[in-house]
């Protein structure tokens, strides 16, 4: 049985302090909200202080991965709701795509769910870059279509998931590593 399965996995990244919460505090209190709200979180990485994407955009990003218990959840769709509701708690405000931010909390991947369906995930995550600042997904995309692209994300799975498989790609998460550059992995350094 792949134990992956039942897991989904969330990208946590923040920039910008709230309040008196530094961003890796932050981290830390969203991950007490989330099971608070009953989502049983099975795994948490390091934490890994990351440089800004894009380079020069604003203060480098606190960056980690956790796994949570899907088998009580419905559908990927109402957890993000439940995401998007802990974001907003920590003052998110979503005045840019890819801005500065207080609190992100990503869906990477909700079990082996693709969604819409293959062919529209790989339409995604094939974007060419140049492309990628002016579309923004009005649906849900599963796998998250930048996943592959960046080790402030994949450096953070692969402290919790190495072995997890995507389900369009066939890759897991120590390939996807392997295929960027060098200087990518070695930025993402823990805290
Ligand atoms: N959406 C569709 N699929 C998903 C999914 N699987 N997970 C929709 C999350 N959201 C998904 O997301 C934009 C739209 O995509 C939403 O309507 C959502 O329903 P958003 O969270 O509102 O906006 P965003 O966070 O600005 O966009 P996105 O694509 O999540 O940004 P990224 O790609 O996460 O970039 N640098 C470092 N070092 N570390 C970071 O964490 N993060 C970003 C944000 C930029 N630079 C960074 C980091
Ligand atoms: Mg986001």
């Amino acid at each position: 049985m792949d134990h992956s399965s039942k897991l989904a996995f969330v990208a946590m990244g923040a920039n910008l302090p709230f309040g008196e919460l530094l961003p890796a505090m932050t981290l830390d209190a969203a991950l007490a909200e989330i099971s608070l709200e009953g989502v049983e979180i099975v795994h948490k990485s390091r934490l890994f202080a990351t440089p800004c994407f894009p380079i020069g955009a604003g203060p480098d990003y606190v960056n980690a991965a956790i796994s949570l218990d899907i088998q009580k959840l419905s559908d990927p769709v109402s957890l993000l709701a439940v995401l998007h509701k802990i974001e907003a708690r920590f003052g998110r405000l979503r005045e840019q795509r890819w801005g500065m931010r207080t609190l992100d909390l990503d869906l990477l991947a909700f079990g082996q769910t693709v969604l819409p369906d293959s062919k529209v995930q790989s339409e995604w995550r094939d974007m060419a870059p140049k492309d990628q600042p002016f579309n923004t997904p009005d649906r849900m995309i599963l796998p998250h279509p930048r996943l592959q692209d960046r080790a402030f994300v994949l450096v953070p799975l692969a402290d919790i998931a190495p072995d997890w498989t995507h389900p369009v790609t066939g890759m897991d998460v120590q390939a996807m590593l392997a295929a960027l550059p060098q200087a990518d992995r070695a930025a993402v350094v823990p805290l």
